[in-house]
């Protein structure tokens, strides 16, 4: 690591040196136990048996559902697959009301299937599904409401069952961010008709790629399985339409060792949370997202929000300055699903029911976290973000007056 730097002309955006000789990256992968992944591969490959119904997809199922404790888990080959699957096995049609501030596989995956994502706005603290404005846009075609649990953290899930209750619609969510968390001592995993989950690589349990669907339904169960595997019930058997959404052995392999280190996994994270609480304290208009009392999170997302007007620089210009130095800082979720195509010329009206999410679009920021982030690294990363605030306009004069950047 390069010497701490103290003044901006040091700024690697002003051509000193980066402080990181190698890019910090965002979603760096967790390993677990690498001696026993190897030994489980070697014995999926002696066995000859690398998919299709293999014993290690039915052992991570096992392992998940006892983890969350859900009853039903259907392993998929990754989250948005398990998406598409929770949403025909379901029924829904028609209209699905869904955040815009989400990963793009959540409206994707809907229109995909020929859905219409209806993108809704936020709450302001949690922005998560602001319930309100979820029950102003239910129309005759809404048959199902997607949460999002943004980051881990819960939605307002007493409010949506509310009302998809009253309206008689399908409650889904989708947790690719929120494996493990809880709230009031609930696994999260354990609310809705499914819950689906995502084992990709950058998630705290990894599967390298994978996902799942998890539910409390044994016949949702049951209709997911068979499409996950072409509507084979049998051999020569075919039931219903289905996909090919199989997780392999050697992912599932992979999912089971990364599981078995789920616990010093987020002990690592909230270690890390807990340094970047610390470092971040007292910068003024930087802050830290944290947990609600009441929610038990995995602290796999380190994000922060900056407020331009408190802080004197925009989150982009922090994210440059960041990237200079080889801290490969996310916008996570830039610019909002409804500005992406094909939803920004389908339906470019939307962004002015989404206030919320058009304001927390340009504010927040994700940070690396995980084995890889070492404490004096997450210090450094923060005294540059320390430094940048601090000296704001000398930033914007030599850049000409610019504290902003194009989004
Ligand atoms: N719903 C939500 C709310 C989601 O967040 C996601 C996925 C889904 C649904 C769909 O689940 P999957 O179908 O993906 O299972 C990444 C992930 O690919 C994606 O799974 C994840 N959300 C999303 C939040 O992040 P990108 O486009 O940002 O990926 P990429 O290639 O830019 O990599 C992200 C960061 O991770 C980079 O800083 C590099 C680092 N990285 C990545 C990989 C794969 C590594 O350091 N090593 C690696 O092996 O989507």
């Amino acid at each position: 690591m390069a010497p701490r730097k103290n003044r901006v002309s040091d700024l690697g955006l002003f051509g000193g040196e980066p402080s990181f000789a190698e890019p910090l990256h965002v979603g760096r992968p967790n390993i677990g136990d690498r001696d026993r992944l190897r030994g489980l591969i070697e014995s999926a490959f002696d066995r000859r048996w690398l998919t299709n119904d293999g014993p290690y997809v039915p052992q991570f199922e096992r392992l998940i559902a006892d983890r969350l404790g859900v009853e039903h888990v259907v392993a998929t080959c990754n989250g948005t697959a398990a998406l598409q699957i929770a949403a025909r096995a379901s029924g829904v049609s028609g209209e699905v009301i869904v955040p815009s501030l989400t990963f793009v596989a959540t409206a994707h995956a809907l229109s995909w299937l020929g859905l219409t994502p209806v993108f809704c706005d936020i709450e302001p603290g949690s922005y998560t599904l602001d319930p309100g404005a979820v029950e102003q846009l239910i129309t005759p075609q809404t048959s199902a409401v997607l949460g999002v649990h943004l980051w881990g953290t819960p939605c307002d899930i007493p409010a949506l069952e509310e009302i998809t209750r009253r309206y008689g619609l399908t409650l889904l969510f989708d947790g690719a961010q929120a494996f493990g968390g809880s709230s009031d001592g609930r696994s999260l995993a354990s609310f809705g008709a499914a819950e689906i989950l995502s084992f990709h690589a950058t998630k705290i349990v990894n599967a390298i790629e994978g996902g799942a669907l998890v539910t409390n339904d044994g016949d949702l169960a049951e209709r997911a399985r068979l499409m996950r595997t072409y509507g084979f019930a049998a051999a020569d058997e075919v039931v219903s339409l289905g996909t090919n959404a199989k997780l392999n052995e050697i992912c599932a392999a992979t999912g089971i060792t990364s599981l078995e280190s789920f616990h010093s996994f987020v002990e690592t994270n909230r270690r890390n949370h807990d340094a970047y609480a610390r470092a971040l304290a007292e910068i003024p208009g930087v802050a830290l997202r944290k947990p609600e009392p009441g929610w038990s999170p995995t602290f796999h997302n380190v994000v922060i929000e900056v407020d331009a007007a408190s802080s004197g620089i925009t989150r982009d210009l922090l994210q440059t300055v960041l990237r200079a130095e080889n801290v490969l800082a996310r916008r996570y979720f830039h610019p909002g699903c409804h500005r992406m195509e094909p939803y920004a010329s389908l339906v470019p009206e939307v962004a002015e029911r989404l206030p919320v999410t058009e304001h927390a679009v340009t504010r927040t920021l994700s940070l690396p976290t995980g084995q890889e982030m070492k404490h004096e690294a997450i210090e450094r990363l923060c005294d540059i973000v320390r430094l940048v605030v601090e000296n704001a306009s000398e930033i914007g004069t030599r850049r000409g007056g610019r504290t902003a950047l194009p989004g």
